[in-house]
């Protein structure tokens, strides 16, 4: 556990969150600022900051936290018509929280992936 990091708190249950999936090594929970009508991130419990932060020996947790991705899209009905995956990584990705974290969007088609 890292101090001061939300998504670390969230993990150890000090803040609450719309949990909707949890094991050992992953929690998933309902984005604060949905941008889809499924919006649910998933994070390793363990703190790693950013994706470019990942070792060789994550290798099997990173493996986990994707397939428990899948797992949620298929817990909440979305992995039929299909969803997207994001992981934000540092400044230019986008990333405000440097805790590891899958967005999961889905509900509706989400289009091109990229304003140009
Ligand atoms: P990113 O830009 O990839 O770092 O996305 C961080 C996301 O985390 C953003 O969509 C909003 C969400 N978020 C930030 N703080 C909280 C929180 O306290 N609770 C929940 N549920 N989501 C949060």
């Amino acid at each position: 556990m890292s101090d001061n990091c939300i998504f670390c708190k969230i993990a150890a249950g000090t803040i609450p969150c719309g949990k909707v999936y949890e094991d050992d090594q992953v929690l998933a929970f309902r984005d604060i600022h949905p941008q889809a009508p499924v919006h649910v991130l998933v994070i390793p419990k363990r703190h790693i900051a950013t994706l470019d932060d990942v070792q060789e020996v994550d290798r099997a947790d990173m493996g986990h936290l994707l397939e428990r991705t899948t797992h949620v899209a298929r817990l909440l009905g979305v992995a039929e018509d299909g969803y997207r995956v994001i992981v934000n990584t540092r400044k230019h990705g986008g990333q405000e929280v440097y805790h590891i974290h899958v967005h999961l969007m889905a509900g509706k088609p989400l289009g091109p992936m990229l304003s140009r």
